[in-house]
């Protein structure tokens, strides 16, 4: 019998927890036991993985016993309290949240970029912010060849990362709005519906000085990946009616000339990405082609002369997949 593992995830019944259950079942991880963890409101439903109903149950103090590998994705505080019980019985975790990202002495991994961090976990690896994972796969290949000094970031980013709920009110508020009925916000500060909204998270976004929460994670997070805490990152983060998969509008300036025939080459052999840049075809990447696939699509990918040597890049992602749950599942594999 090939060995298999005691899974559990944390967060099971959110937007990306259960995309991780999905991701482990596709993958074929070698699950043994898995356990389905969130908050006592969700203990009691059932979700389905390799063919049985698995009842999921409320986190408590006593979930992780046996547990090899913890999936968290049920917010910080959680996972602050949380993922050093979990590493203390002896799990390793991979945490989604923000909790441990920027701790000096955690590993922040995207396994196309800085695989070789993993090893030196000591039972928690954090899984970067969706918005950061899907640019970094997009720009290490340029990094490698270039060196990039600065970059400018506008995103468009999809409810879902918000969670379910966000999803749901997408969807009644669009149908309130074309109704022409009065519609009750609970997530967004702001109508969402027919909008765009510069402002990620929801509560407490902004630090004092005008930048948003998710704005600094792009900024902090990216320096970490690439281990390089001298590129310039500027970034505006723009919460767009799409209920799956981010978009990127990226431009970036470089040490030495790349043209864009050359960027798009590399960006074709790398790891994880998927060309598409035919604008005379109309083919470039799309939420909707990007949503519920693994690759991190590129196109657009032009020299900007504004500078000496600059290059834009729209890059788009499936943010529940690549920008969480897959990400989080390929940094369990390399663990095994
Ligand atoms: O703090 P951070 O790092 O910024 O992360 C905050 C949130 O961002 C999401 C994730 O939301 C997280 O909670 N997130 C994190 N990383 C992300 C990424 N890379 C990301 N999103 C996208 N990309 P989520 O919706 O994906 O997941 C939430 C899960 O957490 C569980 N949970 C919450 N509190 C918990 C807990 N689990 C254990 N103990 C706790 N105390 C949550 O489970 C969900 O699985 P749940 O049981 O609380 O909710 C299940 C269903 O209940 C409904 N519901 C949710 N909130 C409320 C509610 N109903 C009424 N009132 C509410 N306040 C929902 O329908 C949900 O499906
Ligand atoms: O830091 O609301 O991983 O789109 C990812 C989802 C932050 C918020 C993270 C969103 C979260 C983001």
């Amino acid at each position: 019998m090939p060995r298999t593992f005691t899974v559990a995830v944390v967060g099971a019944t959110g937007a990306v927890g259960q995309e991780m259950i999905r991701v482990l079942e596709q993958r074929r991880f070698p699950v043994g036991e898995i356990r389905l963890l969130a908050s006592p409101r969700s203990a009691g439903r059932k979700a389905r993985f390799a063919g049985r109903e698995i009842a999921v149950s409320a986190l408590g103090p006593d979930s992780f016993r046996g547990v090899e590998i913890a999936l968290f994705s049920a917010g910080s505080s959680i996972s602050k309290e949380f993922c050093p019980l979990a590493a203390a019985a002896g799990a390793v975790c991979v945490d989604n949240t923000s909790a441990f990202r920027m701790d000096p002495a955690v590993p922040l991994v995207v396994p196309e970029v800085n695989p070789h961090r993993i090893r030196e976990h000591q039972g928690i690896i954090a899984n970067p912010n969706c918005s950061t994972i899907q640019m970094v796969v997009a720009l290490k290949p340029i990094h490698d060849l270039a060196g990039i000094k600065r970059i400018v970031v506008t995103t468009f980013q999809a409810v879902s990362g918000a969670g379910a709920r966000a999803m749901a009110e997408l969807e009644s508020e669009t149908s309130a709005v074309l109704g022409r009925k009065t519609f009750l916000r609970d997530i967004f500060p702001h109508q969402i519906a027919f909008n765009a909204i510069p402002q990620i998270p929801q509560k407490d976004a902004f630090d004092g000085q005008g930048n948003t929460v998710e704005e600094l994670k792009m900024v902090n997070e990216t320096r970490k990946i690439l281990e390089a805490p001298g590129i310039g990152v500027s970034a505006t983060c723009v919460r767009v009616p799409v209920l799956r998969a981010h978009s990127e509008s990226v431009n970036v300036e470089t040490e030495r000339k790349l043209t864009a025939a050359a960027a798009r080459e590399a960006l074709r052999s790398a790891q994880g990405v998927a060309v598409v840049d035919d604008p005379d075809h109309q083919l470039y990447p799309l939420a909707t082609l990007a949503a519920c696939k693994d690759a991190v699509y590129v196109g657009r990918i032009r020299e900007d002369h504004s500078v000496p040597n600059g290059l834009c890049l729209w890059v788009v992602a499936d943010n529940l997949l690549k920008g969480a749950a897959l990400n989080a599942v390929q940094i369990a594999e390399h663990l095994i």
